[in-house]
């Protein structure tokens, strides 16, 4: 063996047992109650830590193009960034260009995060152009390993509802899983045109012109499409309440559709907009009220939220300035690549939720929804993925102390009770107790089969 991790407390999602973990060639080999070196392996003591499945984060935007610029972090500061925070796998976003192919636009991106990424990486392929045959592409896509799509319903890349309808269709033809960002377009235009012509330029307008009922009107027609067509559909970064019980009716009704949340929804309210440093948290859909907040978290415990990412796509600040006059030019995007499974262990360790839901969210759910058969478990034959989580030791989030390229956090003075102390990327030890130690390039890219 080259790895033996001793002593500790295994937590998967349904599971936790006291085990040792043997680990030869990045595949873990052995879990037993004792696993006796022979010599020459490396042998890490996790005397009263939790050994835990990395993370695999479903939603990043690393070196997204946005405008003039791109998103703080390239593949490699993202990933190294993901490492420090107990992820090992990410799952980006390669946005097809208009009349491209979409195996070229997976290959296009893979061409960028190959030679950079720290982490294993996947991608989903961002619709924008179905013509001229070009939707034949989500099938070729799902044979070449890549089932999962992503449309919008906003943006100027945005797709019309006849084009997310037809590639719901297409969907179901070839097997493949399409997520959604759910909001009213139209609302949002309007909305903003309004609120920019009254003079009413604040961060707090962005929420305002994508408040509760854009997001929840457009989870529920998107869910309605789902049913007609008879797929299963995938909501992003749902953060309102009635996009919650839109999603629970349907799963009570036997539907197949899931539901992601992100820890800046969970975490903070609107409130944020009316803050000096408002525009920083400027993401959409934005940040939505206290009740939402509370819907997000009992859709948690109650299961009908599947999976927590990140959506982790930040802005310098002085990019984030460019709308200080004019809430609709701050870039769209927050940082949390690295503070997404601390936020979600540390809720589990105050006891919000179980730190086996808490793996269920963030590692095993979305290995399983995203056809990432390799990942999600502490288990013979999975990849030796795996964090080392000191639940005693306190940190407090500072970005000096972060592994982004982004010059500031949202999550900044953040209190977490436990924090990992070590990554290993197939056995590879790539975060040391506060230190990147991986390397750029190791990163696969992981092959994902949904049936
Ligand atoms: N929302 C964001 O805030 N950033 C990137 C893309 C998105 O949909
Ligand atoms: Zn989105
Ligand atoms: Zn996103």
């Amino acid at each position: 063996m080259d790895l033996i991790i001793k002593h500790g407390t295994v937590v998967n999602a349904l599971s936790r047992f006291k085990a040792d973990i043997g680990v030869t060639d990045g595949r873990i080999v052995c879990i037993a109650e004792s696993i006796e070196p022979c010599g020459g392996e490396q042998v890490v003591d996790a005397e009263g830590m939790l050994v835990l499945p990395g993370a695999i984060d479903a939603h990043t935007h690393l070196a997204l193009p946005c405008g003039e610029t791109s998103s703080a972090d390239d593949y490699f500061a993202g990933t190294r960034a993901a490492a420090c925070g107990g992820t090992t796998t990410v799952f980006d976003f390669a946005q097809q260009d208009p009349n491209e192919k979409m195996t070229d636009t997976v290959k296009r991106r893979d061409a960028l995060c190959a030679p950079n990424a720290a982490v294993d990486y996947s991608f989903h392929v961002a619709v924008t152009d179905v013509s001229k045959g070009l939707i034949d592409g989500i099938g070729e896509c799902v044979e070449i390993g890549i089932p999962s799509f992503k449309v919008y319903m906003v943006y100027d890349f945005g797709v019309s509802d006849g084009v997310f309808f037809r590639v719901l269709e297409k969907a179901k033809e070839v097997g493949a899983l399409i997520a959604v960002h759910a909001e009213n377009s139209e609302l949002v235009n309007m909305l903003t045109r309004k609120y920019l012509s009254e003079g009413k330029t604040g961060p707090w307008y962005h929420y305002l012109s994508r408040p509760e009922f854009v997001e929840g009107e457009a989870d529920f027609r998107a869910i309605q499409w789902a049913k007609a067509t008879g797929v299963p559909l995938y909501i992003v970064h749902l953060a309102n309440r009635q996009g919650v019980e839109a999603v629970t009716a349907a799963k009570d009704e036997g539907y197949e559709i899931y539901a992601e949340t992100c820890p800046q929804y969970l975490e903070f309210t609107c409130d944020v907009y009316k803050r000096e440093d408002g525009r920083n948290f400027v993401c959409s859909p934005p940040i939505k009220g206290a009740e939402s907040r509370e819907a997000l978290w009992e859709a948690i415990r109650r299961g009908d939220i599947d999976t927590v990412a990140t959506d982790h796509c930040p802005f310098q600040s002085y990019e984030k300035d460019w709308g200080r006059d004019d809430f609709s030019r701050i870039p769209n995007g927050c940082a949390g690549i690295e503070n997404m499974y601390p936020y979600m262990l540390s809720a589990a360790n105050e006891g919000r939720i179980t730190f086996e839901k808490a793996v269920a969210l963030c590692s095993a759910n979305p290995a399983k929804i995203f056809g990432c058969r390799s990942k999600g478990e502490i288990a013979v034959g999975r990849d030796a993925d795996i964090v080392i989580y000191d639940p005693a030791k306190d940190f407090t989030v500072t970005n000096d102390k972060m592994h982004s390229n982004c010059d500031h956090t949202i999550w900044e003075g953040l209190k977490l009770h436990g924090y990992p102390v070590q990554t290993y990327s197939r056995g590879r030890l790539v975060y040391d107790n506060g230190s990147f130690v991986g390397e750029r390039g190791w990163g696969r890219l992981v092959r994902c089969r949904l049936h």
